[in-house]
Order: structure tokens, then C-alpha cells, then sequence
């Protein structure tokens, strides 16, 4: 029996199987195709060959510390400008009772990000990281984009290696994936001209994987951008991944358009997202992990994903990032598992639960309880 009737597919599978690199054109062959099985199949036979039956998850937590941004992005329902009633910037001391309670729920993460805020010092940032570090030595911090760290360069005229070593030096550990939106142009400045280019997002991941820290990398899909768009950004992450190495996990996420400056576009489908998930997994190579963000994809998507070539769930997110609960609709609102239901939607999707640290290593705890 032929692997597909989609004969594109079948010559791309005899080359993954050869572990040849797929082009640009192999990846709009991928999403082309109606044989959503098939496709499946294929990046979970790259899935199964880099970590078997092992699906990851860590125990974190949010925390997004200031929601006024100037960026105006047309995808964002999270941010504010400084004169709206509910802008809000959280003090070190609100941090770091998130924090406490984070610990005390078995967290080993805290997500951090925040809007571009011209309001907040430089010190800010590195008090923040400091206070978090000198009382939670433990939790790994994975703290600002490259967005973040972009309008720090900027707009406290430093180097680009003095802002990630002085923020490295106070206790980030590492850095979330967001802000890659779709890195090409003309799409990038139609749903965030004011923000950071595509080039210059890349050039600082480059930095501080020179600087010894693991990033992640992201693709938000499903609103104004083409399937060229979405190919291109994901060669472009490969690209860098071959120069610098140090990207972790690629987390595709799924427009959720309510609020926002797109709320009259119906974001993308089930079946779109479970190609973006499948097609990614073929065209990154040279990442280790790719991520089903249950947030966004809900909980049952998520798992059917994890057959489409994700080994990731993300987090139990305990609640405590307005940014997550802006878009988590999507997942019936929640933005919270405990350890065990998480464990247990891995486990009833056919896959061996391993509780991870934000570096991929396995916690031990889990395997003994
Ligand atoms: O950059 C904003 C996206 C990102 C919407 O690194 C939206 O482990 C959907 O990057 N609908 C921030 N998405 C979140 C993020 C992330 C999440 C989880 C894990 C990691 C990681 C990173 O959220 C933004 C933007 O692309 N976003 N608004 C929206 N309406």
C-alpha cells in the first residue's frame, strides 16, 4: 500500500526518511496537501524517532508585570495605553508573592513578559530578577523576548550584550519565544509595524545563545499571513537555528482574534493548526522540540496535535498572566492543570508523561510518585 495518494507526499516521506532537509517548496507541498493523515503520519514518525512515546510538560507559572505597551499590535488584546483605567505595572513585591505561591505549588518556572513600558528604569527589570533570584534561587526564570530585550537596547542606549549580561547577571536564566509573530514582510508591518523586524528578532536570539542562554521561538498563525509567510518563517528559524544553536522548543500558536484589531477574522481551524504543528515538525530539523500549546489549542486539540508531531504541552500555567487569560478563551477559558490532570491528558492520548525543567530535564519527583 502506497504511504498517501497525494504522490508530493510520498516523495517527500522516502527523503525524511533518508533524513534529507525539506525546502521552501517541500513546505507548501505539506500544507497543500488533503491527506491531513498522512501528514500526520510523517512527522510522527520524526516526532517518535527523536523522543518516542515522551511528551513534556513543566509546572509554571505567568507573570506578565506591566500591560502598557506602545506597539500597538493589531493581533493584541492584552495591552493598554498608560491613561486607560485598567493599565497596571506590578511592583517587585507583587512578583515576588506570585512567585511564592508559584514555589509553593511545585512550580520550577516563571514565565515572565511584559508590554514596551517607557514609564519603567532599566532597574526595574534587574530588581525584578534580582529580588525573584535572592528569594526563589530555584526557579528558573525564562524572562523577555527579543522584542523586550530590542527596546531595552533602544531606549536605554545600551549595547545589545551589556542589556543580556546585565540582565543574565541578575538571574535570567532564559528567554520565552515570543514576538516572531510572521518575520516576513509585507505581513510583519501590516499587524505590527512598530515592532522589532524580523532580522533584528533573530540577530538578538543570536546574541544570547552566544551569551550561553536557551530562547524559544514561536509562529503566531491563522490571522492576515499566507502559507508562504508561515513556510518562510519557519526556514528563517532554521537558518538562525544552524548559526547559533540555542533555540529549545518552536510553539506555534493560534490567533485567538476577540478583542483584538482583527476580531472579524474566524482564526484558523482545527485541521490548519494540526498542519502547522505537522509541518513545522518536518521543516525544523534542527530544533529538539515542538510545542502544543494547550492554551491556545484547547485541551483536546492539544492532545490530537501531540500525534501530528508535537512532544510538548507547555505548562500547567497556574493561573496569573493576564496575557494568557486574554487568549485562552480558546481553551474554554482556563489557564490552569494541576500536575496530575495534565499527566493525565498525556497518558490518555497514548504518551509517557515526563514532568521537564524549563532545560528539558526530567524531574525526578514525577517518576516517583
Ligand atoms: O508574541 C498575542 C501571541 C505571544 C494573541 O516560549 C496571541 O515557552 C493568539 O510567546 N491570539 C506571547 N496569540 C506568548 C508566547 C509564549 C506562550 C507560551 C510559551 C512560550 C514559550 C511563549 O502570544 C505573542 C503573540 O505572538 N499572541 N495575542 C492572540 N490574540
Amino acid at each position: 500500500m502506497q504511504f498517501s495518494h497525494d504522490p508530493r507526499l510520498n516523495d517527500i516521506a522516502a527523503r525524511v526518511g533518508a533524513g534529507e532537509r525539506l525546502t521552501f517548496d517541500d513546505g507548501l507541498a505539506l500544507y497543500a496537501t488533503d491527506d491531513l493523515a498522512a501528514l500526520g503520519k510523517l512527522a510522527d514518525s520524526v516526532r517518535r524517532r527523536l523522543h518516542d512515546r515522551r511528551t513534556y510538560f513543566n509546572v509554571n507559572r505567568h507573570f506578565n508585570y506591566t500591560n502598557v505597551c506602545y506597539a500597538d499590535c493589531k493581533f493584541c488584546n492584552f495591552y493598554r495605553t498608560p491613561r486607560q483605567p485598567d493599565a497596571y505595572t506590578h511592583s517587585v513585591e507583587e512578583a515576588l508573592k506570585i512567585a511564592g505561591e508559584a514555589v509553593e505549588e511545585g512550580a520550577t518556572e516563571l514565565h515572565i513578559v511584559g508590554g514596551l513600558n517607557t514609564k519603567l528604569p532599566f532597574s526595574y527589570y534587574t530588581d525584578l530578577l534580582s529580588s525573584l533570584k535572592r528569594d526563589y534561587p530555584r526557579l528558573h526564570l525564562k524572562a523577555f523576548t527579543m522584542v523586550e530585550l530590542d527596546h531595552m537596547t533602544y531606549f536605554y542606549k545600551m549595547r545589545d550584550e551589556d542589556v543580556i549580561e546585565r540582565l543574565k547577571d541578575a538571574g535570567m536564566d532564559s528567554c520565552p519565544g515570543g514576538g516572531a509573530e510572521i518575520f516576513r514582510e509585507p505581513t510583519r508591518s501590516m499587524i505590527c509595524a512598530h515592532k522589532t523586524d524580523a532580522a533584528r528578532w533573530l540577530e538578538l536570539a543570536g546574541k544570547v545563545h552566544a551569551a550561553g542562554l536557551k530562547t524559544n521561538a514561536t509562529m503566531l498563525y491563522g490571522h492576515v499571513e499566507s502559507i508562504e509567510d508561515r513556510v518562510d518563517h519557519l526556514i528563517r528559524l532554521r537558518e538562525q537555528q544552524d548559526k547559533s544553536g540555542g533555540f529549545q522548543c518552536f510553539i506555534p500558536l493560534a490567533f485567538y482574534p476577540p478583542g483584538t484589531q482583527l476580531a472579524e477574522l474566524p482564526g484558523p481551524s482545527g485541521v490548519d493548526s494540526l498542519k502547522t504543528v505537522a509541518v513545522s515538525r518536518l521543516l525544523l530539523d534542527n530544533f529538539a522540540h515542538v510545542k502544543a500549546y494547550w492554551v491556545m489549542l484547547g485541551k483536546r486539540l492539544a492532545q490530537v496535535a501531540l500525534h501530528y508531531g508535537a512532544n510538548d504541552l507547555d505548562g500547567t500555567i497556574t493561573e496569573g498572566g493576564e496575557l494568557t487569560e486574554s487568549y485562552s478563551v480558546e481553551a474554554g477559558g482556563e489557564v490552569k492543570m494541576t500536575r496530575r490532570e495534565i499527566a493525565a491528558l498525556i497518558a490518555d492520548a497514548g504518551f509517557e508523561a515526563v514532568e521537564r525543567d524549563t532545560l528539558y530535564r526530567p524531574v525526578a519527583e514525577l517518576s516517583a510518585a
